[in-house]
């Protein structure tokens, strides 16, 4: 096929692949050059990536944005999906953070890795203070999701140890990339390192309430669901993401060292016989952080004074 016309005698069989992530889909069917016997054929689409060269036109008036509707609105953060021109699918999803603060800004800016071996002398001398300097306005977001004042229409699930519903990540249409969150209200829980046996039912009755919403809403059951917690997290309220596990979203928080498995928590919690603290506070943990992240100069200071 050379042109639009060609492409239009595509007879469509059906969808051999839909990757979210790439924003492609590949489609089987047949086409037919005039007068000839239709032939197997494979179409893949692939959206373009957007161009840096547009950055100042995006919002500009006749610019690449051509009409928004709005997702969602909490706090400081909005989404919404927007379109490139009448008449189309929707194109793009935006995400606005606003006012954005510089830890925003160094989280969102391009950066290498930077491994850190974190001892339980380090997350009590550096990580914890780090932690705890955190002002609350930073998860004011889920304050407002636990006190009823924002995404209410969207809770899937809620009792009075948590709550599960989808992530802001997620456009919440595609399946594929199916993206939940459980947020806990036990505000003392601020990462992995706080949790304990005691701990065990919580993420238990997370565990079953997850992949019973995910299969009876969207028929995504237990053997297609990872469901993982993050160290370091951006955010020190516990929560447990929820995730399709065909969705290799190795970019969006699968990174080995970042994501714990639920499952490995809970199994490590139950095999854990060490009376006092627990397996989670006398472990080290090996994550990688970005250079511009501001725990990590915390912790280079400290290395420094220590050397
Ligand atoms: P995280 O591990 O603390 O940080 O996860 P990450 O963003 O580096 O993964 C927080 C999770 O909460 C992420 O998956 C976010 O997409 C999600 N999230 C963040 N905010 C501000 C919101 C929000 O306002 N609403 C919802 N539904 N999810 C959010």
């Amino acid at each position: 096929p050379q042109n639009l016309e060609d492409l239009r005698r595509f007879q469509f069989e059906r969808v051999l692949n839909e990757d979210p992530l790439t924003h492609s889909i590949a489609l089987l069917g047949s086409l037919a050059k005039d007068g000839q016997d239709r032939v197997q054929a494979i179409i893949r689409l692939e959206k373009t990536a957007l161009e840096a060269n547009n950055a100042a036109r995006y919002f500009a008036e006749d610019g690449v944005v051509q009409r928004v509707d709005l997702e969602e609105s909490t706090d400081i953060y909005t989404w919404l999906f927007g379109w490139f021109g009448e008449e189309r699918e929707r194109d793009v999803k935006i995400n606005v953070i606003c006012p954005a603060t510089e830890t925003h800004i160094r989280k969102y800016t391009k950066q290498s890795q930077v491994v850190v071996r974190e001892t339980p002398e380090l997350y009590r001398e550096v990580v914890s203070a780090y932690i705890a300097a955190f002002p609350p306005s930073r998860t004011q977001w889920v304050e407002n999701i636990l006190n009823g004042l924002s995404e209410q229409s969207k809770i899937l699930y809620s009792d009075k140890a948590f709550l599960i519903l989808p992530d802001m990540k997620w456009d919440l249409k595609t399946i594929s990339s199916l993206y939940l969150v459980a947020i806990v209200q036990d505000r003392s829980i601020r990462s992995l390192r706080d949790l304990q046996k005691s701990h065990l039912p919580l993420l238990n009755a997370i565990r079953t309430r997850a992949i019973g919403v995910a299969s009876d809403k969207w028929g995504v059951g237990e053997d297609s669901l990872r469901l993982y917690v993050h160290y370091q997290p951006s955010y020190y309220h516990f929560h447990v993401h929820v995730v399709n596990a065909n969705y290799e979203g190795g970019i969006l928080g699968m990174m080995v060292g970042q994501a714990h498995l639920l499952d490995d928590i809970i199994s490590l919690l139950e095999t854990d016989a060490s009376e006092g603290d627990g397996v989670l506070q006398r472990m080290t943990l090996t994550y990688s952080l970005g250079s511009h992240h501001a725990l990590l100069r915390e912790i280079q200071k400290h290395k420094g004074k220590s050397t």
